[in-house]
């Protein structure tokens, strides 16, 4: 998608601060971090909503998910973390591109509110 955020740093047209990257996804740290740890884990085939996600799109996902864990280190697992997925506008979801928000490093609370 040519004026996606998230398309346009797995492209190299945005910088970014890579932590992991294969054929499927990449994660890279947020550039507005709510926790000590904060990362984005992006499938590479673009698509904004669970909702609209096709069976190809779906594997990409399975494979994002079971990576995360295999990162322990690099992405500061160690002590427990969380995963987020923001899905429209009363989730604030500012980037359309469908993304896994990885939180570590700190003991979290819960607000949803
Ligand atoms: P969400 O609100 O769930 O759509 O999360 C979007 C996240 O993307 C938000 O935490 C900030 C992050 N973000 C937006 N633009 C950029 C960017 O250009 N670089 C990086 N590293 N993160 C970005």
């Amino acid at each position: 998608m040519d004026d996606c955020i998230f398309c346009k740093i797995i492209r190299g047209e945005i910088p970014s601060t890579k932590v992991y990257e294969d054929d499927y996804m990449l994660i890279f740290k947020d550039i507005e971090p709510k926790a000590k740890n904060h990362f984005l884990c992006i499938p590479k085939s673009h698509f904004k909503l669970l909702s609209e996600m096709d069976e190809c799109q779906s594997e990409m996902l399975l494979k994002c998910l079971k990576k995360i864990p295999e990162l322990k280190k690099e992405l500061g697992l160690e002590n427990g973390y969380r995963l987020v997925i923001n899905q429209g506008e009363d989730a604030g979801q500012s980037v359309f591109h469908l993304h896994i928000h990885i939180l570590s490093g700190q003991k979290m609370g819960w607000t949803p509110a």
